[in-house]
């Protein structure tokens, strides 16, 4: 796992030794490819460009990007910014210090997953959790196979339509509640996707599945963004197609997805029973962790505001 770190140079160095001790906790993780800003830089052989240059092959070689953005930086932001192009997962890491708030292009990108944190050991809590969910890859279903019997049927299924081969290039992943373990009867397989052309995204899976049993396929605006959506029905599953422009881990189906297995395994047993009782009795997913959890506002969105809570927070929630 490469990790780039990002923290202020010349936007200010007084963090310098707070960079460093995150630095030492993310080496844990993987190979921290930024280093040198651990410590105080006054000078350097290279010029500003071979400088852009070497730093951005290194963001795009990157897995994870964290960054530390207490201290307002113009190259932590650009840093930010193309990680986010490049659809790498982020992490932003900041102290609450009275001087200066977070920028609203990066509290409030979705993309972006930012952490208030007070002290090291609440850093490293963060991280900790956060690379957990990084190390697991939902593109490769074959965490399926050893799973329960509706588990191992919908491997089966995927396996045989061939469907994350076919739609490769469109980085189709599973989400839903079949993945997460917390399906019910009438559980649909969803295939999360990213396009860049929707009319060609549309053709592509309409000459694939056309002729599969119940086949529909529709274009339509959702939040000012242009979503396509095919349903069919394959070996007792209804499969359900969603592209959208948006990389698969920003969309909100795979958001919910990593959140409800983070909360269920956090809050055990109990709790799983409890959402699935209620999936049982109709109730959709997300509506049935608020209603538990007691979160108010719209299920789909107020959901999400969890992604900030830390494990702690969360297991106060079910208390
Ligand atoms: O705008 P800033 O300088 O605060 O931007 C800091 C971010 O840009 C860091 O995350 C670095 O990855 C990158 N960066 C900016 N300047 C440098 C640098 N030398 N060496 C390595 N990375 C850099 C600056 C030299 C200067 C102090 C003499």
């Amino acid at each position: 796992m490469k990790i780039y770190f990002s923290g202020s140079i010349r936007g200010g160095q007084e963090d310098a030794d707070i960079y460093k001790q995150i630095i030492d906790e993310l080496k844990k993780y993987g190979n921290v490819l930024t280093e040198h800003i651990g410590s105080k830089i006054q000078e350097s052989n290279l010029s500003d460009e071979e400088i852009h240059d070497r730093d951005l092959k290194w963001v795009m070689e990157s897995d994870v990007v964290v960054a530390e953005v207490t201290t307002p930086s113009l190259g932590v932001g650009y840093e930010i910014g193309r990680a986010a192009e490049f659809n790498k997962p982020i992490i932003c890491l900041y102290r609450k210090n009275g001087k200066k708030q977070v920028s609203a292009m990066i509290a409030g990108c979705s993309q972006i997953k930012s952490f208030e944190y007070s002290s090291l050991e609440d850093a490293k809590q963060v991280l900790n959790e956060q690379f957990r969910d990084i190390n697991k890859d939902w593109r490769n279903i074959n965490y399926l196979k050893d799973g329960s019997p509706v588990q191992v049927k919908a491997y089966n299924c995927l396996t045989k339509l061939g469907i994350l081969d076919s739609l490769a290039e469109y980085n189709p992943t599973l989400t839903g509640t079949i993945p997460i373990g917390i399906s019910v009867k009438e559980s649909d397989l969803d295939i999360a996707c990213r396009f860049f052309d929707a009319d060609r995204f549309e053709r592509v899976v309409e000459s694939i599945f056309g002729k599969q049993e119940g086949f529909k396929i529709e274009q339509k605006e959702k939040a000012g963004y242009w979503v396509v959506i095919a349903n069919f029905n394959f070996e007792g599953f209804d499969i359900e197609i969603y592209g959208s422009a948006y990389p698969v881990t920003a969309q909100n189906s795979y958001r919910h997805m990593l959140l409800e297995d983070r909360i269920l395994k956090l809050l055990g047993e109990d709790f799983n029973k409890e959402v699935v009782k209620l999936k049982e009795l109709g109730t959709k997913t997300e509506p049935a962790f608020t209603k538990l959890l007691k979160i108010e506002g719209d299920p789909f969105s107020s959901l999400l505001k969890l992604e900030a809570y830390s494990d702690n927070e969360i297991k106060k929630l079910w208390n």
